[in-house]
């Protein structure tokens, strides 16, 4: 006997009140905890309305899998309303990330080739490789400079740098030249940009934009000039490839970039690439810099396995004789690492569809068309789900544990992360060399919160004193 919809446990009755009550406990910086202790109150589902936003709540693997298998040919995740408002507001066209339907599978079909399969993975990689070690470089020379023969800092702005400067090589397959020494005050500007876009955007989840524009809020204000801030830059960047082609479409063999790809490829408009590129730029910056800052945290506050997966690392570095394709193959451990940073400090806090046909979860049952939320932090938090999930324990992704439906955290089937290849890479070589090199270390055993700003972030600084080896 399956249990009606209306059964559901939860809050969705009075959704003016849930708002207060949310809006009170500071729920638009604690979304994730807030999610952490409905769960508890409510049990593995549970169903939301906050202002107009009703969704069901689901946590448990086995669950998700029913999810996901009801997400139709169309997936369609939370639209973020700030977002499309944007657009719409500048008459600007919407990228993969926000298009739905069969346009967005169009677009999303032909980026996929060039984005995501495995066939360019071997281009990204020399290029990635040379933006690590260029790293590295710029890591000694702070050390020198230090003349302590270490430094101590918060990373997180090297990190974007470094992040956008991977992202740019791949999409236009040119050096934007930020690990050098004079920073480009465009390139800063663009990084400032997407961290205020996201700060904006979380209130805006629950406040609708149409109102804090008619309002003349600032929020709505700052908003505009950040993504005002990002589409200029990423204009340029584009216009500067597009002369380039029109000038010398000659290849040299060389590859050529993700955008120079498109424009060749002439399968979407200028206008669809353009929205798209700009997403990819925009998107790839916060999300890989910040989990590779909490993944050196973790490391440095574990230094056993820091030296564990050094070791894996130096096998790898002799057993691929130069090869980096293949010696991506062959660090597990490494790739653990990311998971498990992804586990307990996922970017997204949840993953949303609109199912597509009637499901039952938890012996409910929920009609198409119903937003449905896997938990995704607090999947990851869960000790039903994951034995000591307080635990950072990269190895538990390698064998022993269940892995059904729980390694999430760049999203699930055709709707996926489309950054995910150029992430996986960039993290994967920029932990490669960083461990070759350098050991990292943590003043004293303070931990440091999530805190969310759209994206799940650090909640203060990450202070981390880095040491040649
Ligand atoms: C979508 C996570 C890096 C571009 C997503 C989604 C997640 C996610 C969870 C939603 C997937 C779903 O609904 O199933 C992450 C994480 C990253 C990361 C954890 C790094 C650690 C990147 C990078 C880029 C990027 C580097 C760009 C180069 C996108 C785009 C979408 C997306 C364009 C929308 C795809 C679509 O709607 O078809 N990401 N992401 N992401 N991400 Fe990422
Ligand atoms: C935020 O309740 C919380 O990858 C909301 O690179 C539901 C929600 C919907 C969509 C999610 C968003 C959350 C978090 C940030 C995500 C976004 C989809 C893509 C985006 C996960 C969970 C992100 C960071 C993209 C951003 C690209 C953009 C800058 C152009």
């Amino acid at each position: 006997t399956v249990r009606p919809f209306n059964e559901i446990p939860g809050l969705w009755k009075n959704s003016l009140a849930n708002l207060y009550t949310f809006w009170r406990m500071d729920g638009f910086r604690n979304i994730h905890r807030i999610m952490v202790h409905n769960f508890n109150t409510f049990g593995p589902i549970y169903r939301e309305k906050i202002g107009n936003h009703e969704s069901v709540n689901i946590i448990r693997p086995e669950d998700a899998a029913i999810l996901f298998k009801a997400e139709g040919h169309y997936p369609k995740r939370l639209r973020v309303e700030a977002w499309t408002s944007y657009r719409d507001y500048r008459n600007r066209k919407y990228g993969v990330l926000l298009k739905d339907g069969e346009d967005w599978k169009h677009n999303r079909i032909i980026l996929n080739r060039e984005v995501i399969s495995p066939k360019v993975q071997g281009n990204f990689v020399p290029l990635l490789d040379e933006v690590g070690q260029d790293f590295v470089a710029r890591v000694y020379k702070k050390i020198e400079r230090s003349g302590k023969n270490e430094w101590t800092t918060d990373l997180s702005h090297e990190l974007f740098k470094y992040a956008l400067e991977s992202v740019s090589v791949v999409l236009y397959g040119e050096r934007m030249g930020l690990l050098l020494d004079y920073i480009d005050p465009d390139a800063q500007h663009f990084i400032d940009c997407i961290t205020l876009m996201f700060k904006t955007t979380s209130p805006m989840l629950y406040l609708p934009p149409a109102l804090l524009r008619c309002l003349g809020a600032k929020i709505w204000k700052d908003h505009i000039d950040a993504w005002d801030g990002i589409f200029n830059q990423a204009d340029i960047c584009i216009q500067n490839i597009y002369r380039q082609l029109r000038k010398a479409p000659e290849a040299d063999g060389k590859y050529p970039g993700v955008l120079a790809s498109l424009l060749m490829l002439d399968k979407l408009s200028i206008e669809d690439i353009k929205a798209s590129i700009t997403e990819l730029m925009a998107g790839g910056v916060d999300t890989t810099s910040i989990t590779l800052l909490w993944t050196l945290y973790e490391l440095a506050r574990h230094p056993d396995l820091q030296e564990e997966i050094r070791a894996e690392i130096l096998a790898a570095r002799v057993a691929s004789k130069g090869d980096m394709v293949q010696m991506l193959k062959m660090v597990p451990l490494l790739k653990g690492a990311l998971k498990e940073t992804l586990r307990l400090h996922p970017v997204a806090v949840s993953l949303q569809r609109y199912i597509t046909e009637d499901i039952v979860i938890q012996n409910y049952h929920i009609p198409a068309g119903t937003l449905v939320q896997l938990g995704l932090y607090a999947m990851g938090r869960d000790h039903r789900v994951f034995t000591h999930p307080d635990q950072y324990r990269p190895s538990r992704w390698l064998r022993s544990e269940n892995r059904y439906f729980r390694s999430l955290g760049f999203g699930f089937g055709p709707r996926q992360c489309l950054g995910r290849r150029i992430a996986e890479t960039e993290m994967q070589l920029f932990l490669i060399h960083m461990l070759e090199n350098f050991r990292f270390e943590k003043q004293r055993q303070v931990e440091v919160r999530n805190t969310f700003e759209l994206i799940i972030i650090p909640e203060k600084p990450i202070m981390l004193t880095v040491k040649p080896l």
